[in-house]
């Protein structure tokens, strides 16, 4: 079985940034890994290798050269049971448009859907909370790529790619 979900990676000079940022917040709980920075589009859960095919047909599905877009994080939140996070105040019509799609096709291939409303946020740390002192956060940049991950023992392997615009 693998652990699969779809996700728009953060550039790695936006994920440096990001994390030089929180240093100081001096944030409790797991800080995600610089390299493991991301957006969720669409979590899987644990899949057999077997659908690993299907799966790979689905995003040029979409009208992905219509999907680019910028993305702007610049609220920091925590949810309850500790997910501490980034998420746009506006998320882009393109970005809701994108996870949607992928939600619609994986439920019309039989695959597993998430039953949650989709929040896009960026995952800074879990089992945390929200810092007593807090710094402005604005972080942009251009989502150019989907890209399918598998997650194997807390590192994210790209195992496909799609380019947005
Ligand atoms: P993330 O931290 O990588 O974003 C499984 O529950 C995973 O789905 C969570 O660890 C989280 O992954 C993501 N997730 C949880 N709730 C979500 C939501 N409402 N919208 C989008 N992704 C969500």
């Amino acid at each position: 079985m693998l652990r699969l979900f779809f996700a728009l990676p953060c550039p790695a000079e936006i994920a440096r940034q990001i994390d030089a940022w929180r240093q100081p917040l001096d944030l409790d709980g797991r800080l995600i890994p610089i390299a493991n920075l991301h957006v969720t589009l669409a979590f899987l859960g644990h899949l057999p290798d077997s659908q690993l095919a299907p799966l790979r047909q689905l995003p040029q599905q979409l009208p992905l050269h219509e999907l680019a877009f910028d993305l702007q994080l610049d609220r920091l939140d925590c949810w309850t049971g500790g997910l501490l996070h980034l998420a746009p105040s506006q998320p882009p019509v393109e970005l809701l448009a994108l996870a949607d799609g992928l939600k619609r096709l994986l439920s019309a291939a039989g695959m597993p859907g998430e039953e949650r409303i989709y929040r896009p946020h960026l995952t800074l740390a879990r089992e945390s909370h929200l810092p007593e002192t807090q710094q402005p956060a604005s972080f942009r940049w251009r989502a150019e790529e989907v890209v399918l991950y598998q997650s194997e023992q807390g590192r994210y392997l790209p195992l496909a790619q799609w380019p947005l615009g």
